[in-house]
């Protein structure tokens, strides 16, 4: 299995500038690149990446997505004086040339097609390619943006044509729309192309009517574009100017800084779990390459968004359990040169294998992003089983919203005047990560090769009344088995080494998992955390587990559990789950990801107690997933020992991507039924739950 992360930059790229004045391209400048390489090696994480050196594209490759005239009109600006370069760049839009940046240009595209080259040919897992300048606005015979050429394009078409691949994902999480990508591979249906952006009804650029919701796709190629446009900015303009009139200083900032003009964590996690994740699955791509422009951040002069760095590594952490790992990400834009270098730190850091950093006060969506979710779910609901049974009653008509609102003008002039002010956002705590990342302790007799690269862990076994002592529910009958006394003992070792820090998860198989649930969770409440998070794969949960909100029970099993009313204990009831992959995975999107991002537990217990509920390939992607929360502590435990079952947890806590889950059909309906009925049953409490505006209170 490939391992390692590539990184890709050459000082080179940092040779061009704005040789005028042009306020709308001033913010495009080489310190964009300085700085997040700087910041790279002042985290330690550049050596630790494998360093791949950077080529220039050819012009066969280059003509893989642009034309030849734009090619020759391009390749003619290192010879042009400062006038004539002037005139050249006034033909198109938001974009400058420089004699050098066709050089750099060749080097952006080059640098992609030597991260797709690695990335497909095994010799690293996934990469990042740090490039200027950026490519997703490039459109075949036209410069945008910044951008001259398209570096994500052509690095799809040329992952297509080299290596015979059939379904490539383009996730574009910088703010703006990516049209370029959008026109490249709008009729194709071997690309899947995935934006958000900040949209304002049309009011923001490239102010396009095809940014919406409702651009689908074209011909074979429909379903295969997906616009989520961000709409909130300008809802507050008739009271804005009011309040701003009002204020003093001290209040004034206040306010600016409580009424969010842009979007957040809460916000671009939802529109994972609820649009893009279940799409990607069904896709079901052979790589993903990242649009990865970080204006989408806190602090950013064009986004003027809301989530903070941390929100990259778990964006990243999201995407890596698709596509076998394979990830090649490729910067794009991200002009406030402190929030740029903290996401591309935190994107690395997550590629290279480190626990995502904890979110804590996750809320609801807003209502404009949840207006937006649903409509993208609407749009796409015909091409994509994932939506056959969304609630999706609601449907805003498109292009009716776009003309100028009343307050607009006063909405603006308030914005400009918040812009001026400094956003400060907390820098994002370091991501230790312990040195050994995956303890074992097995029955004897039980070797394999992933095993080997496992930590083994042996405890003292425990008396009967040190168990007694430890557990909530003493009179327990299997308390004089030795067995179990040992397996008790093995996992009080394990939970100590998490504790100390030594190790980050654990997986113990056991003889009995309903025993070592309660032992565990009731041990990690005494020494490790406050919050424990408790998934259950079994009909026989403990749950008589206490009511405070200390542990949260997700139980999946097959026979009818009892009425609950609590919103820390989640039964999903699922049919045939062995071999309803898609609605185990609907149940895991849907459902326990929201519910676990809400709850932001501090250990997490993954608990197999029936082998037959699901199949090894979906476990092992759900311990795969669960490794975004609690700072990667994670302990397995696992029934019996059924060897393949063994092998792949250990190998998903050992960071391994787990393998595809392969073409997904439609889930069985009863059970997204089962899993429907839960979803609304908690989503005023967990706010990350929904996926419809309106008639749901709003919890922000
Ligand atoms: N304030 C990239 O992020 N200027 N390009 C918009 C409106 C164009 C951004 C002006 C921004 C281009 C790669
Ligand atoms: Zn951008």
């Amino acid at each position: 299995m490939a391992s390692g992360t590539a990184l890709l930059y050459d000082e080179e790229m940092t040779r061009y500038k704005l040789l005028w004045v042009d306020p709308a391209c001033k913010i495009e400048v080489p310190e964009r690149l300085t700085v997040s390489w700087e910041a790279l090696h002042n985290a330690g994480l550049s050596g630790r990446c494998i360093p791949l050196p950077v080529r220039q594209a050819t012009e066969e490759e280059i003509l893989l997505a642009h034309s030849q005239e734009y090619l020759e009109a391009v390749k003619k600006t290192p010879d042009m004086s400062l006038e004539e370069l002037m005139t050249f760049t006034q033909q198109y839009g938001d974009v400058y040339f420089h004699p050098n940046i066709y050089h750099c240009a060749k080097l952006a595209v080059g640098a992609s097609l030597q991260l797709v080259d690695a990335v497909m040919t095994g010799k690293v897992r996934n990469g990042l390619a740090l490039v200027r300048p950026p490519g997703h606005h490039s459109q075949r015979s036209e410069a945008s943006g910044f951008c001259v050429f398209n570096n994500v394009a052509i690095a799809a078409l040329y992952a297509k044509k080299h290596f015979k691949i059939q379904r490539v994902l383009i996730v574009d999480w910088d703010i703006h729309h990516g049209q370029g990508l959008q026109y490249c591979f709008e009729e194709d249906p071997q690309v899947l192309y995935f934006s958000w952006h900040r949209y304002e009804h049309q009011r923001f650029w490239p102010n396009l009517r095809e940014s919406d919701f409702d651009s689908v796709g074209k011909g074979m190629g429909a379903g295969f574009n997906i616009n989520l446009p961000w709409n909130k900015a300008r809802l507050m303009a008739p009271y804005f100017r009011g309040l701003l009139e009002h204020c003093d200083q001290k209040c004034l900032t206040w306010l600016l800084a409580s009424l969010q003009v842009g979007m957040d964590s809460s916000d671009y996690l939802s529109v994972f779990f609820h649009v893009l994740l279940p799409v990607a699955y069904e896709f079901n791509p052979e790589l993903i390459l990242v649009s990865a422009g970080f204006d989408s951040a806190v602090g950013d002069p064009e986004g003027h968004m809301c989530a903070t760095p941390e929100i990259f590594g778990h964006l990243t952490h999201l995407l890596m359990s698709l596509a076998g790992g394979r990830l090649c990400a490729v910067l794009e834009g991200g002009y406030n040169l402190t929030s740029l270098a903290q996401s591309v730190c935190q994107t690395v850091q997550t590629l290279l294998g480190d626990p995502p950093s904890r979110i804590s006060g996750l809320s609801s969506p807003c209502e404009s992003a949840l207006e937006s979710i649903q409509s993208v779910r609407a749009a796409h609901q015909q091409y994509w089983v994932c939506f056959k049974n969304a609630d999706v009653s609601l449907w805003p008509d498109p292009g009716t919203k776009c003309s100028r609102l009343e307050g607009d003008t006063q909405a603006e002039e308030a914005l400009k005047e918040g812009e001026m002010r400094e956003i400060v956002w907390p820098e994002p705590p370091s991501r230790l990560a312990p040195p050994i990342r995956t303890g074992v302790t097995l029955p004897a007799g039980l070797e394999d090769d992933v095993l080997t690269s496992c930590f083994r862990v042996t405890g003292i076994p425990l008396t009967p009344n040190q168990v007694a002592k430890e557990l909530w529910h003493p009179a327990v009958p299997e308390l004089k088995d030795e067995k179990v006394l040992q397996s008790l003992g093995d996992i009080l070792s394990l939970l100590k080494e998490i504790e100390k820090k030594e190790v980050r998860n654990g997986l113990a198989v056991v003889p009995n998992v309903s025993l070592a649930a309660t032992f565990g969770v009731q041990h990690a409440l005494t020494s490790l955390t406050d919050r424990v998070l408790l998934v259950f794969l079994g009909n026989e949960a403990p749950v008589e587990l206490q009511e405070d909100g200390r542990v949260m029970l997700i139980q999946l099993c097959s026979t009818e559990p009892v009425e609950t009313k609590s919103k820390f204990y989640v039964p999903i009831c699922l049919k045939k789950s062995s071999s309803d992959v898609a609605g185990f995975l609907h149940a895991v999107l849907s459902l326990l990801l929201p519910l676990a991002y809400g709850y932001d537990p501090g250990m997490i217990l993954a608990v197999m107690a029936d082998c037959s509920l699901v199949g090894a390939v979906a476990w092992a992607q759900l311990i795969g997933l669960l490794q975004s929360f609690a700072q990667g502590h994670t302990l397995a435990l696992i029934q019996g020992a059924e060897k393949e079952i063994i092998r792949v947890t250990a190998a998903s806590l050992l960071g391994e991507p787990a393998s595809t889950l392969g073409p997904l059909g439609p889930p069985l309906s009863e059970n997204v039924k089962a899993v429907e009925k839960e979803r609304q049953r908690l989503q005023t409490h967990w706010g990350l739950l929904q996926t419809t505006g309106e008639d749901h209170p709003r919890t922000r």
